[in-house]
């Protein structure tokens, strides 16, 4: 019946395109970082379920903040941006063509300056310097190369950028007029997002940590440094989303046999997360004093219309979904989904991170609307939220990436054995994400804080309600945080296997057909001085007079403040 689908046993043939084998190891230098940073992070969040479960107790010589740290700064920062690194190198050079040898050194050199910034952090997060979290909020204040570090690892960033939006608009100038291949377009916006967001990180570790931290200033400016991380903080989430929407939109199609439901839709919804992902950071920032009523109403408007392209993208997705299935002889209302194929875990893993984004998604619309972010802000709720969202729904479908990239760019086979431990790893993740992020949300309703090791409230009989409760206590946690490292060590015994061990040969790396009404896709989409012209507008618009204010009324600022 399926008869177009890539089944498991079979292999692409010849003609299919391959990543070149020079960018396949640009590609696999970045998988390699991500998979070892991946467990690391991973053993660290065990550690932290097993500590708040109050089952060990950690060591003299390592703290709860510093694993907090290590935790985080790996997973969220260093496995993520890695990870996206190498699809989007790979999928470049499958899409736009071999890199050219000068832009593959370009890519190379950004992979070192990232790696040696990562590199740095981690000694000095391990040496106990820099245990403060990965959102690194100011007063509290690092080692000062620790902020050294931070920097090298962004610009690392922008170079590895510079290299994939260079072959991009090279491959536009060489064909002119015709329209850009859909993965190297979404690779584009991606990436545009993420240079634009990383200036106000930049800006606030340059400007007031570097100088605070070394002692050159001897005071900080704490609201305008928080509200430039969270210019860059919310954009940084979409970062992590729009490569897995990317794999959604490009890739998934093809694995169940279809073709993606709509080429311009698509476009669109990448061209609406340029434009709205930025001016909305004070939806974290609501419960701060010192931002003007008026001006956290305007973002959380402009956060409830960067909502509309995932709602597009929910809306895609199901339309090639159910107009794949019934190419295939699917019937009836909602019997078609018994088509797709539940059975490979290329497809499944992506899906089930797709079927927790609506949960994820509708806590996320919770947090932004004012009145109950007063009751979620700060609390495990929180904590529950991103697990959902960037430790399911984006890690998932990463790891569902993982297992047709790995093979594809090592010349192994996907073979149906690991296909099997792939079922069984998204079941396990699901599952333990289940319990630790569902009592996260329950707890964190209740009053349970987040960023804090342990607190009882001193015994307060209301706030020992969310240690007692059926599913509403630290144990459920645990088990949730035990059965994901389970999960956590079959995904990383799978990347080994997958890059050493798995039988010589080739994999396909799945690329939809374009969608029928590809020829149809208006040219605007491709004018993208006129969209960074939108979004510098809306930027200004959204920020110019709140940091304005921010300055211009500071309060005395904050001198340093060491854990
Ligand atoms: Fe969030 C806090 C609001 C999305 C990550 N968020 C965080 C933090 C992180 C994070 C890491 O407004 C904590 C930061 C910190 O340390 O303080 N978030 C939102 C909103 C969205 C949202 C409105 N967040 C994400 C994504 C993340 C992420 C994505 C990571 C990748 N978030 C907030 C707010 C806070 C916050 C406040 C601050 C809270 C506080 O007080 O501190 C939206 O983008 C969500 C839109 C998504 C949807 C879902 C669409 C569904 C889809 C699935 C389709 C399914 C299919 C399958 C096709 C509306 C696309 C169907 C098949 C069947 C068979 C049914
Ligand atoms: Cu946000």
């Amino acid at each position: 019946m399926r008869n177009s689908a890539l089944r498991v046993d079979e292999f692409v043939s010849d003609t299919e395109v391959r990543v070149a084998p020079k960018d396949a190891s640009l590609s696999m230098a970045h998988i390699h970082v991500a998979f070892f940073a991946f467990i690391i992070g991973a053993l660290m969040g065990l550690l932290q379920g097993l500590v708040r479960g109050g089952m060990i107790e950690l060591p003299s010589w390592l703290g709860y903040y510093q694993i907090l740290t290590v935790h985080g700064v790996l997973l969220a920062l260093v496995f993520t941006t890695y990870f996206i690194f190498g699809f989007l190198f790979a999928g470049a050079s499958r899409t736009l063509g071999a890199f050219p040898n000068g832009l593959r050194k370009l890519g190379w050199a950004g992979f070192w300056v990232t790696t040696i910034g990562t590199l740095m952090a981690a000694v000095l997060i391990l040496a106990g310097e820099a245990s403060v979290l990965y959102t690194f909020y100011a007063p509290l204040a690092a080692h000062p190369f620790y902020y050294v570090a931070l920097t090298l690892f962004v610009v690392g960033t922008w170079i590895a950028s510079a290299a994939v939006l260079a072959h991009y608009f090279n491959w536009k100038k060489a064909n002119k007029g015709q329209k850009t291949p859909l993965f190297g377009f979404m690779a584009t916006a991606t990436l545009i997002l993420w240079i634009v967001a990383c200036l106000g990180v930049a800006a606030t570790v340059l400007l007031q940590m570097i100088p605070w931290a070394f002692g050159l200033t001897d005071k900080m400016n704490i609201l305008l440094s928080r509200t430039l991380f969270w210019y860059f903080g919310h954009p940084l989430v979409y970062f992590w989303l729009l490569p897995a929407y990317m794999a959604w939109y490009v890739c998934i199609p093809k694995i169940i046999g279809g073709k993606l439901f709509s080429d311009s839709l698509a476009r669109l919804a990448f061209i609406l997360f340029l434009l709205f992902s930025i001016p909305v950071g004070f939806h974290h920032q609501l419960m701060e004093s010192g931002v003007s009523e008026f001006w956290k109403f305007v973002q959380t408007v402009l956060t409830f219309v960067v909502i509309v392209p995932s709602l597009m993208t929910a809306f895609s997705i199901f339309g090639t979904f159910e107009q794949t299935a019934r190419s295939q002889g699917g019937r009836g209302s909602l019997s078609w989904l018994g088509i797709l194929p539940w059975k490979d875990v290329r497809f499944f893993a992506p899906f089930m991170g797709m079927l927790i984004f609506i949960p994820a998604g509708a806590g996320g619309i919770i947090n932004a609307s004012n009145q109950m972010n007063a009751v979620v802000h700060n609390t495990l709720w929180v904590v529950g939220h991103f697990h959902l969202t960037v430790g399911s729904t984006i890690v998932l479908t990463f790891f569902g990436i993982s297992y047709w990239l790995i093979p594809h760019l090592t010349g192994r086979k996907f073979t149906p054995y690991i296909n099997r431990l792939g079922m069984v790893q998204t079941w396990l993740w699901t599952i333990g994400m289940f319990f630790m992020s569902g009592a996260m949300h329950l707890m964190g309703l209740l009053g349970a804080p987040r960023r804090t090791a342990y607190t009882t409230y001193q015994d307060h009989p209301t706030a020992m309600a969310w240690f007692e409760g059926m599913f509403t206590n630290y144990i459920t946690v645990a088990i949730g945080a035990v059965i994901l490292t389970a999960a956590a060590l079959l995904m990383f015994y799978n990347f080994i296997y997958m890059v050493w061990l798995a039988p010589k040969g080739e994999t396909a790396f799945p690329v939809s057909e374009p969608a029928s009404d590809a020829s149809t896709t208006p040219a605007i989409f491709e004018n993208w001085k006129l969209w960074i012209g939108i979004v510098v507008l809306l930027i200004l618009f959204a920020y110019t007079i709140p940091v304005y204010d921010m300055i211009v009324n500071a309060p005395p600022g904050s001198p340093v403040f060491n854990y």
